[in-house]
């Protein structure tokens, strides 16, 4: 068993003490948390997807016979594997499946390809991949070979669909494992349960240690907040492997609950709407872009939403005068929600007054997150003075899974993670989001780091150098601009896009809108920092348009 502990970047055991002591910490395992929820309500229906319904029963079964199969195919505790799925049932008996046996899944999201999913191998020390044959339009197949030719330690390929006559379909390991019962395992309630992946300014995405004691301190403590119990319906319309639809308070909230989870491929309002009245939905978690799409939607259709009571709204900031629409437009209760994926979660409570609701993006989930503000130079800022965020608590990582420069970067010498994010503190401990200190671009909820893509265009040989910066955008919140001085001749912008879809990388990380320019700066370059270079470009762009 490798790498199930974070020997140098886990919490120190006074933090470990204090958390149990607390009950934040109970040691509950995933695959216990189904169980137990299993034998209160066996026949409740757990899970809708496309056709598919299944119960708690069911759900548990299935988990303990893909946790059985896999083990039998070689598998052992500790291993990792790069999930690739959409919305889909599997999606939920998977990891499950996979909490079970202990194997720590790592999430893709449905838009990545190969560049992505090979990096997450590869820095995951991945042995298995596992996908959907086909989904939106594009095979995960090839993907797949690919992936083996340039990582020969993923060994395993599993498919969910037509899995061809070259890799091993889920339902062949399922019907391996069929009437095993797998519950205890190597894992224990401190160990990873999963990998996720951060939307850092920095690079490359880099991967994020989740246990099951603090991630399932979060759901119980999201679960309430949300107001979540048996009767819940949640529907997730975002891509289900992003923290957010999947913990604040997410599909995994919602079973912690007892609830029903619906699950739409499509967050479009047209499918939404209609599986709102279908399934009685009571909640669902979405990005302001959507937000703003299904109100424009709904004003137009007047769409049947009597069930729903509240919408989760994060990701990325919503501006006031949208917040605003929420509960005339959809009659619910609007929740506000900042997290991120290392950890740190806030909610707008249900029973706020408006004005916290529209203004703010929520307060801690735990009495027991600590939140710095601070200047440029770590001191920190008088009361209600915008700074820098740091935060350290019961479910925020100490590090980074294997990458200790970034861990170097990205936490303090006590243990704080730096966000990133710029925040004001409001008297009553609500935070206001301000911006970003790092370079990334936030588009529609999806973070791209402005290096990693610079990193791709330049190597292009068309391209002497590039700087990627965000631009506000009505729509998407943010879109990303490339600038570009080009070696000789000047490529077309479509060439260039269409370039970097083939090498493989997600379709929203190519530029929105590319700028060439003769040079960047009157100030030599190479003088000034990137950081420096991007705010310049940022600024010249204000005054252009
Ligand atoms: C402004 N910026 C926000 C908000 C996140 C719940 C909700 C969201 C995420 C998430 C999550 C924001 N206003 N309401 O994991 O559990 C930006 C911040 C933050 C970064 C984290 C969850 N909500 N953000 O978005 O890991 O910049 O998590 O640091 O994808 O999104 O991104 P991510």
């Amino acid at each position: 068993m490798t790498n199930l502990t974070i020997p140098q970047h886990g919490w120190p055991d006074e933090y470990v003490q204090r958390y149990r002591q607390a009950g934040h910490w109970q040691g509950e395992t995933f695959g216990a948390l189904l169980r137990s929820r299993a034998e209160q309500h066996p026949d409740r229906i757990a899970v809708v997807g496309g056709s598919k319904n299944l119960t708690y029963a069911q759900l548990d079964e299935h988990a303990s016979a893909i946790a059985a199969g896999l083990l039998a195919q070689g598998f052992q505790a500790g291993d990792r594997i790069v999930v690739h799925l959409p919305n889909i049932p599997e999606f939920i008996t998977v990891v499950f499946g996979l909490f079970r046996a202990g194997i720590i899944p790592l999430y893709a999201l449905p838009a990545h390809r190969i560049t992505e999913i090979e990096h997450f191998a590869k820095s995951g020390g991945a042995t298995g991949y596992l996908c959907a044959a086909e989904h939106g339009g594009f095979n995960y197949l090839g993907l797949a070979t690919t992936l083996q030719e340039r990582c020969p330690d993923v060994e395993h390929v599993i498919v969910i669909g037509d899995a061809t006559d070259r890799y091993t379909s889920l339902q062949d390991i399922e019907a391996a494992g069929a009437n095993t019962d797998v519950l205890a395992t190597a894992s224990s309630a401190q160990d990873i349960a999963f990998l996720q992946i951060s939307g850092g300014s920095t690079g490359l995405s880099k991967l994020i240690p989740r246990t099951h004691d603090d991630y399932i301190y979060t759901l119980r403590e999201s679960a309430r907040i949300c107001e979540l119990d048996g009767d819940s319906v949640l529907l997730c319309a975002l891509p289900m492997a992003h923290n957010f639809p999947m913990s604040s308070p997410g599909f995994l909230g919602t079973l912690y609950a007892g609830g029903r989870v619906v699950l739409s491929l499509s967050p479009s309002p047209e499918a939404c709407f209609e599986l709102i009245k279908r399934e009685k939905v009571t909640q669902c978690s979405l990005v302001p872009p959507l937000l703003m799409l299904w109100l424009d939607a709904a004003e137009r259709s007047k769409p049947n939403l009597s069930s729903l009571r509240v919408i989760q709204v994060g990701g990325a900031k919503l501006i006031p005068e949208v917040a605003q629409r929420v509960r005339p437009t959809l009659g619910v209760t609007l929740q506000q929600v900042f997290g991120m994926a290392e950890g740190l979660v806030n909610y707008t409570r249900l029973g706020d007054d408006a004005e916290t609701i529209i203004e703010t993006q929520g307060r801690p989930i735990s009495p027991d997150d600590e939140l710095l503000i601070v200047d440029d130079d770590g001191q920190a800022v008088a009361d209600g003075q915008a700074g820098h965020l740091l935060t350290r608590g019961p479910y925020t990582i100490r590090g980074y899974y294997n990458n200790p420069a970034a861990n170097q970067r990205s936490f303090t010498e006590d243990g704080y993670y730096r966000t990133g994010d710029i925040v004001k503190l409001t008297p009553d401990g609500y935070l206001v989001v301000q911006g970003r200190a790092g370079d990334h671009i936030n588009r529609a909820g999806e973070k791209i780091s402005a290096e990693e893509i610079e990193n791709h265009l330049l190597a292009n040989p068309a391209v002497f150098d590039a700087a990627v910066v965000s631009v506000p955008d009505t729509y998407l919140g943010e879109r990303s601009c490339a600038f570009i001085i080009p070696r000789n001749e000047k490529p077309r912008a479509v060439e260039l896009k269409k370039w970097m879809r083939e090498r493989g990388i997600a379709d929203f990380k190519v530029p929105d809108q590319i700028i060439f320019v003769d040079t960047f700066s009157e100030t030599a370059v190479g003088k000034i920092s990137r950081k420096t270079l991007r705010a310049q470009l940022r600024a010249q762009l204000d005054t252009t348009q």
